[in-house]
């Protein structure tokens, strides 16, 4: 079909993550317990926070300022660990049950099957508690199967923050310590919202997570949605003491920077944070929070709905890999627009795709291959019916 996939493929072949050098070969295997595409493998290494004119890397730098500023007792910080980590880190250390659905091969692309390319960046949590860290923020590329919209891509990036406090410091309060953990991990999330944005209309919503309780999310009012910007919570007891903070009570949060910097730049879609179009790289500079994104063009989006009777193994998660790997960037929505089970019980869902680039117009020939070959590839590679 359309060599779109060629010019996808990254030239290189070693990586250098983290410090360490990875073989292309080490992460894209053809491997039953390994489930890495291409695209995914292409974005490896590429460190979007770590570039101080991009707005992912001005966000990292202005949550980094409030930290310096607001608390006495620094924050180490880390922004180059390797996103190659064990199973055991990903979800083990964080008490993430066996048959949680986040360590799923639907969920979570695996490198084998011991290994994954982190999905969170709690991962490191529990190696940093045992070198001895009390105080810390972690910012990393994270990569999970997800679905396809303007605030949902497979590759995205978070900060960790975690704090360790010590008996003293919550006996005196008066509280008990989960008490006082999570009115000051509140309090210092509403105090870094009010540093990036100013006034802005937020919400908490209680949440469940393995690693937290109690548990919280943040959201904000944006685009006419509340948009969930953060989990966070206080730390089950049995991480603190297996990594030797026994009598000790702590926070932790996980940002999500692209949700963060969509709402402080006024960035409409997830996809433009990749784009290297001068019209969207050269609106951000080192430092500025102030700047407000002024889209470029709007190009019209094409919708193609397709109809299929699904099987006991389609997931949707299989379905946008399908599409974005034949498509890019240039899809922009995989949304389910119908869902029926007849009479024999066969269940058909019918799925509307939209396309569209933001940086030209497509042409219809363009879209009708992509279309073509997305239906070609569904059928085949998730054994679906076309209707
Ligand atoms: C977590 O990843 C937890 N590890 C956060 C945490 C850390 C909780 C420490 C408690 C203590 P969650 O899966 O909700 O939680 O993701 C955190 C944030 O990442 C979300 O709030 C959202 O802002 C962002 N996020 C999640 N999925 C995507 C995606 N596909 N694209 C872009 N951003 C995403
Ligand atoms: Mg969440």
């Amino acid at each position: 079909p359309s060599n779109s996939k060629a010019w996808r493929r990254p030239v290189v072949s070693v990586l250098e993550l983290g410090g360490v050098k990875i073989a292309r070969d080490d992460v894209l295997r053809d491997d039953p317990t390994n489930n890495v595409p291409d695209t995914i493998f292409s974005k490896l290494g590429l460190q979007l926070h770590r570039r101080d004119q991009h707005p992912l890397g001005i966000l990292k730098n202005a949550i980094y300022d409030y930290f310096d500023t607001n608390y006495s007792n620094k924050f180490d910080k880390f922004d180059d660990l390797c996103p190659l980590v064990s199973v055991k880190q990903n979800f083990d250390d964080v008490l993430v049950p066996a048959d949680h659905v986040s360590r799923s091969y639907n969920d979570t692309y695996y490198v084998d099957s011991q290994t994954v390319l982190r999905c969170h960046t709690s991962a490191h949590q529990a190696e940093l508690l045992r070198k001895g860290h009390t105080h810390f923020l972690v910012t990393g590329d994270v990569y999970r199967r997800d679905s396809i919209d303007s605030t949902h891509y497979p590759v995205f990036h978070q900060m960790e923050g975690f704090r360790v406090f010590s008996p003293d410091e919550w006996e005196a309060s008066g509280l008990d310590g989960t008490s006082f953990a999570a009115e000051d991990l509140k309090k210092c999330l509403e105090g870094l919202a009010k540093h990036l944005f100013g006034p802005v209309e937020m919400r908490w919503v209680d949440t469940y997570f393995p690693f937290t309780n109690p548990s919280f999310e943040l959201e904000i009012y944006f685009k006419e949605k509340w948009l969930e910007v953060l989990g966070c919570g206080v730390t089950e007891q049995e991480i603190l003491k297996r990594n030797g903070k026994l009598n000790n009570v702590a926070w932790a949060f996980g940002l999500g920077l692209e949700r963060l910097a969509m709402v402080l730049f006024d960035i409409p879609d997830i996809r433009l944070f990749w784009s290297n179009d001068e019209r969207f790289t050269s609106q951000f500079s080192k430092g500025q929070l102030g700047i407000k994104f002024k889209p470029f063009s709007k190009y019209p989006p094409c919708y193609k709905d397709m109809s299929f009777w699904i099987n006991e193994s389609f997931t949707e998660n299989n379905l946008c890999e399908v599409v974005r790997g034949i498509a890019g960037d240039l899809v922009e929505e995989v949304r389910l627009i119908d869902n029926f089970t007849n009479k024999k019980g066969m269940t058909s869902h019918c799925y509307r795709i939209a396309y569209r680039s933001m940086e030209r117009s497509l042409t219809d020939e363009e879209i009708n291959d992509l279309q073509m070959s997305v239906r070609e590839q569904v059928q085949s590679k998730l054994n679906v019916v076309l209707r």
